[in-house]
């Protein structure tokens, strides 16, 4: 299983890889503020390549339920500084910008980002192409609505059925615009327009997802089911909940978390995968 980012190519048949989650925003549910400042932002970003992330994924805009968009502007106001300068520190690093607008991801692109997260899966129309154009990688994510309305109604016939169905619906698409399909990972969305079921189920048929023949993505970390589960209330209390849904989420096939907590879930795939492998 190949994945194609811009001048890097990743072969994720026998590695997952742990992608390290940088909000550079004032309100994200677990980070929010910390590293709003562009050098707290590049520092956390050195931290984390420290700890072993393989990519990180900065975002300007938090998607947590009930949050409203974020201009374009303020979006890249937030981002280029960090960006530039963690090209300059880093020029190995590989960078995802994880955004919904087609003009933060051409910015993003041009300043040597090689991965386009995009929660909305294509809901702007320019998406595609700005990403075919410069090759990058692009993660599809299932989202019911918008942020501001998904927790409205989280109630499916069959969620894994839908959000493969979905998934498949964009990818075609996307392929349709321009990208390459080598290019493109898939994320069941954990967490966005889910009820804790949903996301468990969602979670526990990650190979559903898998049989799309593209990498998965999943991104539980320390989000609101495991709190649910575990009756921990603390955002970051959700550590070892998080790692056991990394665990379990690439022992059914994910290919890549993304994560808070890197230097953990490094440790806790690398056992993941090796189970996989022996089965
Ligand atoms: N989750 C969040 C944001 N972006 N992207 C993908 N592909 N998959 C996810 O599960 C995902 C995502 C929410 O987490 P976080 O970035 O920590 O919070 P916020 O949206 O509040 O910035």
């Amino acid at each position: 299983m190949i994945w194609r980012c811009r001048d890097r190519s990743f072969d994720l048949t026998q590695r997952a890889l742990v992608m390290g989650i940088v909000n550079v925003t004032p309100d994200s549910f677990s980070d929010g503020g910390r590293y709003a400042e562009p050098a707290a932002a590049i520092a956390r970003c050195e931290a984390l390549l420290e700890e072993g992330a393989d990519l990180l994924d900065l975002g300007g805009e938090s998607t947590r339920p009930g949050s409203a968009p974020v201009p374009a502007e303020e979006q890249w106001r937030r981002l280029a500084p960090v960006l530039a300068g963690l090209r300059a520190r880093r020029p190995d690093a590989v960078l995802s910008v994880d955004t919904r607008s087609a003009e933060v991801a051409r910015r993003a692109l041009e300043s040597g980002a090689q991965v386009i997260n995009d929660v909305s899966a294509l809901a702007d129309p320019a998406m595609a192409g700005v990403v075919a154009a410069a090759g990058a990688g692009l993660v599809l994510m299932h989202l019911r609505g918008t942020p501001a309305t998904m927790q409205d109604d989280t109630a499916y016939a069959d969620v894994v059925a839908e959000v493969t169905a979905y998934l498949r619906t964009r990818m075609h698409s996307a392929v349709a615009a321009g990208v390459e399909v080598t290019a493109i990972a898939l994320d069941p969305g954990i967490g966005f327009g889910k009820s804790t079921e949903g996301s468990l189920a969602l979670l526990a048929h990650t190979a559903a997802l898998a049989a799309l023949g593209r990498p998965v993505l999943v991104g539980a970390s320390r989000k609101r089911f495991l709190g649910a589960i575990t009756g921990v209330e603390s955002v970051h209390d959700r550590v070892d909940g998080s790692l056991a849904a990394a665990a379990i989420a690439v022992f059914e096939g994910a290919h890549i978390v993304r994560v808070h907590d890197v230097r953990a879930s490094a440790r806790v795939v690398r056992v993941a995968e090796a189970a996989r492998a022996a089965r």
